[in-house]
């Protein structure tokens, strides 16, 4: 078989990617490894940045989005015992949806697939790719059914099979460089059902650790605690969770609204850039080139961001024969990825300097958290980075 564009992964980078390919009627087939109900179910991220929301809006993907998600206009500092707010919407114009990844997965997979009439195949297995430095790369992987390998041929490949696929090894080693960083700490990542309780996201700034708190829906709250890298799950037991959460963010709000945990993982926070993001007919989008830990609520967003430049140039090039968009993909999405980066980089040290150990990072880091309170522009140069560029 013969289609133009094989994306390899149905996450939203895939997803998205394949949504415009079909929106100008060119063939492509998305390839994921695992079900359909598993991707739709998959909890994950939920902050979306409004330029991204825009983007989403103008390729007619927004619709359920639009109606469904939160918006959130500011966010809450918890340090030194006292709550202290960031109206950013008053500093930046700009706002985040809160709309929960399953959800706008669910909604791209139903546009791609229902709407579109786009080919998704689920549930297949080892996943390789061919020939990406020639004009007739290929794609094969085993049907699930048959156990029989199947091959496509294309045009081009689209690596939208996040941190843990198989596209970023494609690349030889000697063509690319792999920059990354280790934080050295970890998040304990919870999903609760238990409702929100605080009207906005929530950072709780602690000798004892990091703490976070993200409304989801009006039924289900993430948290986030710091813990050592590699800690186990299964040591933190609900009273525990909970005790901690209780500690972390008191101040004078009222104790929070504790419920059954339903997600509890050990996230070891690093982040890694794929540079460039292209090997021939190969082009990496999302977690498979770039990731960033979940510090600063980026990944998704980046990895959309990507999809839209890709999605766009794969469509210039085969209906007008406009390569202008391929030629310079990475290099628009990695100024994005970069920017970020430091971003993360940046809030990881508020995040975590006052819990180091080390009384120096820790009073130098207040002192970080301080300036954005009491300084204007500090202010508002922390929100320009928090809510990311101001949507077109
Ligand atoms: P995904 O979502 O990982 O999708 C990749 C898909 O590829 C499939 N796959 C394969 N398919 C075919 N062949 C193979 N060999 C394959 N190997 C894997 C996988 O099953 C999957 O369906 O990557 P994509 O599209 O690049 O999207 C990236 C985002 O998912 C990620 O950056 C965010 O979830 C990060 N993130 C957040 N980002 C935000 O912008 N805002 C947030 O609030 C936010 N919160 C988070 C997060 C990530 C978290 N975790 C779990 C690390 C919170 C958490 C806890």
């Amino acid at each position: 078989q013969r289609v133009a564009v094989v994306v390899v992964g149905a996450g939203p980078a895939g997803l998205t990617v394949g949504n415009i390919l079909r929106t100008a009627g060119l063939d492509c087939v998305v390839l994921e490894t695992e079900t359909r109900e598993f991707i739709e179910q998959r909890p994950r991220a939920g902050v979306i940045e409004e330029w991204c929301v825009r983007g989403l809006e103008k390729r007619g993907l927004a619709d359920t989005l639009l109606q469904r998600a939160q918006r959130h206009t500011e966010c809450e500092f918890r340090f030194d015992g006292h709550r202290h707010r960031l109206r950013y919407v008053d500093l930046t114009g700009q706002h985040h949806y809160v709309y929960p990844q399953p959800l706008l997965v669910t909604d791209l997979v139903r546009e791609y697939a229902d709407v579109r009439g786009g080919d998704i195949r689920f549930s297949v297995r080892d996943v390789r790719l061919h020939d990406l430095d020639t004009d007739r790369p290929s794609v094969s992987y085993l049907c699930p059914d048959t156990g029989e390998r199947q091959v496509l041929l294309c045009d081009f490949v689209a690596g939208c099979d996040g941190a843990r696929g198989v596209t970023r090894a494609a690349v030889p080693p000697e063509r690319v460089r792999v920059a990354r960083h280790d934080y050295g700490i970890g998040w304990l990542a919870l999903l609760a059902e238990a409702p929100p309780s605080s009207d906005c996201v929530v950072f709780g700034i602690h000798p004892r650790g990091f703490a976070g708190h993200m409304a989801r829906s009006p039924e289900v709250t993430r948290y986030y605690l710091e813990v050592p890298p590699g800690d186990d799950p299964d040591d933190w037991p609900h009273e525990r969770v909970w005790a901690e959460l209780q500690q972390r963010l008191a101040t004078d709000a009222p104790p929070l609204t504790e419920g059954r945990l339903i997600e509890k993982r050990v996230l070891d926070m690093h982040n890694y850039v794929v540079e460039p993001m292209v090997f021939g007919r190969l082009f990496l989008a999302g977690d498979a080139a770039h990731l960033t830990a979940p510090i600063a609520a980026k990944g998704m967003n980046l990895a959309l961001h990507d999809a839209f430049v890709l999605g766009d140039g794969l469509v210039a090039y085969l209906t007008q024969g406009d390569g202008t968009g391929l030629t310079t993909y990475s290099e628009a999405c990695l100024t994005r990825v970069w920017d970020y980066q430091e971003f993360s980089l940046w809030l990881s040290e508020i995040y975590h300097g006052t819990s180091s150990g080390d009384p120096y990072r820790a009073a130098t880091t207040l002192a970080r958290l301080r300036r954005v309170f009491t300084s204007p522009t500090a202010a508002v140069a922390f929100a320009e980075q928090f809510l990311g560029p101001r949507a077109g």
